[in-house]
C-alpha cells in the first residue's frame, strides 16, 4: 500500500481540527499523529526540529512542514483539485473577503478572547492560571470583547448556507473553529443567527467526520 503523502500532528483539540476538518472536504488521506499539547510530546529534539514553536498542530506533506493551522488549511485549497462542494475565491476581491473571516477569527477571536481565556482562567474552568497567573479583569475584557465581536459581524453571517453562499470555504472553518470554543470555556454566543449558523456546519458531514478523527 502507498503511504499517504500528507501527515498531521495534533489531535484532540480546535486548532488542529481545522486540518482535520479540510482533509475531510478535500477527501484526502493521511495519517495522524495523535499527540497532544502539553503532555511533552511536543518538546521533544524530533517534534522541535519539525516546530520549533513546540505547538500542535504540523501539517507534513512529502517533505514540506508547514506549522500554522490556517497557513496549513490554505495549503491544501493551493495544492489539490477544489472539491465540487467547497468555496474557493475566484478574483482579489473575493480571496480578500475570505481572508477578512481567516484574520478576524484568528486576531479577534482565537487570540484575543480564546487564548486569554486559556492562560488566565482558573484550572476548574479548563484555563491555566496556574501556570500564567490569575488576571480577572483580562479575561473581563475578553468576554467583553467577544460579544462586541460578535455582534459587529452578526449581519454578515447569511441566515442560510455557509459564509459565502452554498459551499463552505476556509473562512467557515476558522470561524467554525473558534465558535467550537464557547462550549469549552462557557461563553453565550448572544446572537440567534450566529448559533444557528454554527449548528449548521456541526451538522454538516465532513465536520462531523473530521471531529471523529480530531477528537474521537
Ligand atoms: N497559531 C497556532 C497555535 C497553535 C497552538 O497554540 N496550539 C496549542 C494547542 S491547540 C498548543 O500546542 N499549545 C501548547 C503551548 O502553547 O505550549 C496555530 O493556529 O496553529
Amino acid at each position: 500500500m502507498v503511504k499517504p503523502e500528507l501527515e498531521v500532528w495534533g489531535y484532540n483539540t480546535y486548532r488542529p481540527f481545522r486540518i482535520y476538518w479540510i482533509l475531510h472536504e478535500y477527501g484526502l488521506k493521511y495519517i495522524a499523529h495523535r499527540i497532544g499539547s502539553r503532555t511533552g510530546e511536543t518538546q521533544t529534539k524530533e517534534y522541535l526540529e519539525m516546530n520549533s514553536k513546540g505547538k500542535i498542530p504540523i501539517l507534513k506533506h512529502n517533505n514540506r512542514i508547514i506549522t500554522e493551522s490556517a497557513a496549513a488549511v490554505n495549503y491544501i485549497t493551493y495544492s489539490y483539485k477544489k472539491p465540487e462542494d467547497f468555496y474557493i475565491p475566484n478574483n482579489a476581491y473575493e480571496r480578500a473577503k475570505v481572508n477578512e473571516w481567516v484574520f478576524f477569527s484568528l486576531m479577534e477571536l482565537d487570540c484575543l478572547v480564546i487564548y486569554t481565556l486559556r492562560k488566565h482562567e482558573k484550572p476548574e474552568n479548563l484555563g491555566l492560571s496556574n501556570l500564567y497567573g490569575e488576571a480577572p479583569n483580562a479575561i473581563k475584557a475578553a468576554r467583553d470583547h467577544f460579544d462586541r465581536m460578535i455582534k459587529a459581524c452578526e449581519s454578515n453571517v447569511p441566515e442560510n448556507g455557509w459564509l459565502f453562499g452554498k459551499r463552505p470555504s476556509v473562512a467557515d472553518i476558522m470561524f467554525t473553529s473558534c465558535l467550537m470554543h464557547c462550549d469549552r470555556f462557557k461563553i453565550e454566543i448572544k446572537s440567534k443567527n450566529i448559533v444557528n449558523y454554527y449548528h449548521r456546519a456541526k451538522e454538516r458531514r465532513n465536520f462531523i467526520d473530521a471531529y471523529e478523527s480530531c477528537f474521537g
